[in-house]
């Protein structure tokens, strides 16, 4: 078999770069891991920057994203049992963000991927990365048993952080920038009303808590939890009276309970790996980087590094050019750098470290209150969380 791009991972960086390279008339196959329907049952990001919004429409995947999504004009920080709202909107000289579930991406991108015909290869495992460091690149995977090979021109690895693509690169070749957070998100997903217009971001003594939603019907919610908490032990009782405490008494009285549709817990971690490029390899979303979630940049990122991608091979295509592919890892890394920068700054803030002792927590209580009566301040977190340009 052979094509010109392999792509390694279905997730939502694998998927929209296969859709981009489609219509800039690129060939390319996907080969994923798991299943379909596995892919569609992780519950994950929920927030899209303009940046990403404007991709998905290049990639011809908007139109449900516009009819379901929600447009968020701003967001809600609540410390010491009020909130002050974060008017993203007129701080950010009128950008907003869509809450539309990362999930939705997904099945968009995968519905219209069948509908065009192109090839994604589920359940393929053992896949292998060779040759990158040549022109002639291969990737191997067996697939019911057999073993395949597809020879191409480049290979982009969009597989995740516990994926394949970044394990393949020489340990001496690459370098690791990490930071590990001492506690996880719990995440709830239920078909109850979200228990406010927009989300709310809370620092309490207990903890943080994130009120959000997926639409007017389905909310998602999230409380910062020890690492040493199971899911198990956390029944959907004890998540909504913990949440109840952790929230102002006008939200709490107004929280609708049901039935959770998902729990699950996600440890919180900063992650860069540098570079993104070796030879004809391409690091792109999760495989490259990790963000905490406070800051919604992890989808973000994922989307805005295939833009780039997918610019870059097309340029190699269309004008035998290899400027692109030699500046994309420094492109991706400086609107990465800045996205980890304003993620580790908003879990700092918004976090409980009983392990910063008390001179900490004043600090964060000085931040607060300055960031809420600052213009300045709330200007400069309205432009981050709206997202950076991508030029
Ligand atoms: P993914 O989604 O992990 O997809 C990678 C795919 O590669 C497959 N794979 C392999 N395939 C073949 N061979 C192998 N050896 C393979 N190894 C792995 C996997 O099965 C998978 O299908 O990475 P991608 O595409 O780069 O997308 C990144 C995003 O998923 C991630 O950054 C976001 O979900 C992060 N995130 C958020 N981002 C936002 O922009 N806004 C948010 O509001 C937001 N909220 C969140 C989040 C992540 C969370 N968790 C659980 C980490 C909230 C949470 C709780
Ligand atoms: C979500 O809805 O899952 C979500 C929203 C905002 C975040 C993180 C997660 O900062």
């Amino acid at each position: 078999m052979r094509t010109q791009v392999v792509i390694v991972g279905a997730g939502p960086s694998g998927l929209l770069l296969g859709q981009l390279l489609y219509k800039a008339g690129i060939d390319n196959i996907i080969l994923e891991r798991q299943t379909g329907e596995y892919v569609l049952g992780r519950i994950r990001a929920g927030v899209l920057e303009q940046v990403a919004v404007d991709l998905l429409d290049r990639a011809g995947v908007g139109s449900r994203m516009h009819e379901e999504g929600l447009p968020h004009h701003g967001i809600e920080l609540l410390f010491k049992g009020e909130r002050h709202r974060i008017d993203l909107t007129g701080l950010s000289g009128g950008k907003s963000v869509l809450v539309y579930g990362q999930t939705e991406v997904t099945r968009d991108l995968m519905e219209v991927r069948a509908a065009e015909g192109l090839t994604t290869i589920y359940e393929a495992s053992n896949v292998s990365l060779h040759d990158f460091d040549s022109e002639r690149p291969r990737v191997r995977y067996t697939k019911n048993g057999q073993e395949h090979e597809i020879e191409c021109d480049f290979i982009a690895g969009c597989d995740g952080f516990h994926g394949v693509s970044r394990a393949s690169v020489p340990a001496s070749a690459i370098h690791n920038y990490e930071k590990v957070y001492p506690f996880g998100w719990l995440g709830l997903l239920s078909d109850t009303p979200p228990v406010s217009d927009e989300l709310i971001y809370a620092n309490t003594p207990r903890g943080f808590a994130l009120c959000s939603m997926r639409s007017l019907t389905r909310s998602r919610y999230y409380l910062q939890v020890p690492l040493t908490d199971k899911v198990e032990s956390w029944s959907d009782e004890a998540f909504w009276n913990e949440l109840r405490l952790r929230l102002d008494a006008e939200a709490r009285e107004r929280l609708v309970t049901g039935p959770s549709l998902e729990k699950s817990i996600a440890p919180l971690r900063s992650f860069v790996a540098e570079p993104m490029r070796f030879g004809r390899l391409f690091l792109a979303g999760d495989a490259a980087h990790i963000v905490p979630p406070t800051g919604a940049k992890g989808l973000n990122l994922a989307a805005s590094d295939v833009g780039y991608l997918s610019e870059s091979i097309t340029e190699y295509y269309d004008e035998k050019s290899q400027a692109g592919i030699d500046t994309y890892s420094q492109r991706c890394l400086s609107r990465i750098w800045k996205a980890e920068r304003f993620s580790w700054w908003f879990t700092s803030l918004m976090h409980r470290f009983p392990a910063e002792g008390e001179f900490g927590q004043k600090i964060q209580e000085a931040e607060l209150e300055y960031l809420v009566k600052s213009v300045a301040a709330s200007t400069s977190l309205a432009e981050n969380y709206v997202g950076l340009p991508m030029k």
